[in-house]
């Protein structure tokens, strides 16, 4: 039986809202906090059994932020960022969670979020101008507008490997992890997958097993995180500037983290200063390492300059000659998959419990009921970690039969690849809003800052369009198809699409390769949709429907 939560702030006709928000992650509790703040009735469906998102299913070992959490949080509360103490400068997963479990009790949103409750299928009514939503506990409820809050990274993607049916250990995916702790203390571990996930994991699993294996099908690009406990001083400092980071954040970053801008190309320094540079950041760690020169997403041979330090500092780390070289990437730009942030990951293969498989050169044949067998050489493990990644920004959409105009599906409109305007709407789907959908920003950016933005514009415009009595709004093809090509301008303007990365749908066989999202920056990014917003919301069409007049009562 679903926890179902009700009386929501308005009283509406049973099965009947204002909006139906999917998914109870940080956009969703967000957005359903504004929408109720402007009196509107409001169900939020989430499938899993609590709120939080994506921080509610990767409970993998060493899962952590990768954006400072005094940045990775809500700032659309004062009282909030000034109250809640966060513990270490990249949060674990726990406490994220636990953050978002505070807001939802802070901001009393759990009354209006049903849990345990997929969104199965919508169809729009273009009659009435109303959506009918149908969720897995068999229920159709009707909403003016259906709001996608269902994540960029929350489809988590089993591989299609020969043989993993049959293996008889426990069987992980980072992103669907159990919620009782895993403990993997005298076994021997294998872990597939060497993104983010893997690589936060390694480390925290090596110490656990009696010997864990990592399978690497593409060495990645890692740079040090550099955790530690924050100190009241630090939090106080962020705190008492909080006005100023957040409005950096906002309108200047290009990816929504407060930092130090770029001012200078990688090779407008000669090779000791630009070392120096380098060095610095990687001391400092974390995310802006990327932002120490404004021509390294843009310039291969500056990119390389970059690729070339971390590939030293790999080869420093890593004590064997020929595991070095094996971690050393060299497929890809970096940057152009998304960088990961570690705490000894490379540090991890010195140890002696720990040893690197290359799968790229000796691919896994098949899971045998007790090991990994690859290049002909058997690996036996007794518990497998698959670290293997997400049908990223479309996949979580893609679940959901959602019938727009005409009954065509959006599964059947994207088929080509997902098309949208401003990442917001897709035309021939009126009143269906999408939080960070692609042709946003979105993972390129500071998530939390992107949700807010996403959030407030919709509320806005949801808002703009009952003082007005208009019934539908809906992205004109004309629009949609100018920034589609924009998006993809954009991206192809960088060296972005030269990886096969998750933002291009390259790991997921035969998903469309399109650069899902914007790359222009959040602040010119908000600046463009503040103006369509000005412009009377120009590109998006906004209608009345007819209603029957009523008698006048004497
Ligand atoms: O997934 P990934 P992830 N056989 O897709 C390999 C965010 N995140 O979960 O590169 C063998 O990046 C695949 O190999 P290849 C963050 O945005 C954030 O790690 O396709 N290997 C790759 O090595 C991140 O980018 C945090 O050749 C297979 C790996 O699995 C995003 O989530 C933490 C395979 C998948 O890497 C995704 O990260 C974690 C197969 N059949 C994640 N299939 C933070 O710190 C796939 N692979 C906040």
């Amino acid at each position: 039986m679903p926890a179902l939560q009700t009386n929501s702030s308005k009283s509406p006709a049973a099965g009947t809202f204002d909006v139906v928000v999917v998914g109870a992650g940080f956009a969703g509790m967000y957005m359903l906090h504004r929408l109720r703040g402007s009196g509107l009735s409001v169900r939020v469906y989430e499938q899993g059994g609590d709120v939080g998102g994506t921080w509610y299913w990767n409970r993998y070992p060493g899962a952590r932020c990768d954006v400072e959490s005094m940045q990775y949080s809500y700032s659309f509360s004062d009282e909030l960022q000034q109250e809640w103490d966060w513990s270490e400068r990249y949060a674990p997963q726990p406490e994220i969670l636990k953050y978002a479990n505070h807001v939802a009790d802070r901001f009393d949103l759990r009354t209006d979020i049903q849990l345990n409750t997929r969104v199965d299928r919508a169809v729009f009514d273009e009659s009435a101008s109303r959506w009918s939503v149908t969720t897995s506990d068999g229920n159709t409820v009707t909403a003016q507008f259906v709001i996608l809050a269902t994540g960029c990274l929350s489809n988590a993607r089993m591989p299609d490997i020969k043989g993993l049916a049959d293996f008889k250990g426990k069987v992980y995916h980072t992103g669907h992890w159990p919620h009782q702790p895993v403990d993997f203390t005298g076994l021997r571990v294998g872990v597939i997958g060497t993104g983010s996930s893997g690589i936060q994991s390694v480390p925290v699993i090596a110490e656990q097993a009696s010997h864990l294996t990592v399978f690497q099908r593409t060495a990645n690009f890692s740079i040090p995180a550099r955790n530690a406990a924050l100190t009241p001083e630090e939090r106080e400092e962020f705190r008492s500037n909080y006005p100023e980071i957040r409005r950096f954040a906002r309108e200047e970053a290009r990816n929504g983290i407060y930092t130090d801008m770029p001012d200078r190309g990688a090779l407008d320094d000669g090779d000791n200063e630009r070392r120096a540079r380098y060095e610095s950041r990687w001391t400092r760690g974390g995310l802006t390492f990327m932002s120490v020169y404004n021509d390294l997403a843009l310039d291969r041979a500056a990119n390389d300059t970059a690729a070339d330090f971390v590939r030293e500092k790999i080869a420093e780390i890593v004590k064997d000659h020929e595991i070095a070289k094996l971690l050393q990437p060299n497929s890809h730009p970096i940057g152009t998959k998304r960088i990961c942030i570690d705490s000894d990951y490379f540090a991890a293969f010195n140890r002696p419990n720990v040893t690197l498989v290359d799968i790229k050169a000796d691919p896994i044949e098949e899971i045998l009921p007790n090991g990994v067998r690859a290049g002909g050489k058997d690996y036996e493990v007794d518990a497998l970690v698959l670290a293997t990644g997400f049908d990223a920004m479309t996949g979580s959409v893609a679940k959901i039969e959602l019938c727009g105009r005409d009954g065509q599906t959006l599964n059947q409109k994207w088929a080509e690849g997902p098309r949208t305007y401003l990442g917001l709407m897709s035309a021939g789907f009126p009143n269906l809003f999408l939080i960070t959908g692609p042709g946003s920003p979105s993972v390129l950016s500071n998530m939390i800052v992107s949700i807010e933005q996403h959030v407030d514009w919709i509320a806005d415009c949801i808002g703009y369009m009952r003082e007005r009595d208009l019934d539908a709004m809906e992205a004109g093809k004309d629009a949609e198809d100018s920034w589609v090509a924009h998006v993809n301008e954009v991206a192809h303007g960088t060296l972005y699409p030269q990886a096969n990365s998750w933002y291009m749908g390259a790991n997921i066989p035969g998903k469309p390769q399109i650069f899902m999202p914007y790359i222009g920056g959040v602040g010119v990014y908000r600046q463009i949709c503040n103006d369509v917003a000005a412009k009377g919301y120009e590109g998006f069409t906004m209608t009345a429907t007819e209603r029957p007049k009523m008698a006048a009562s004497s």
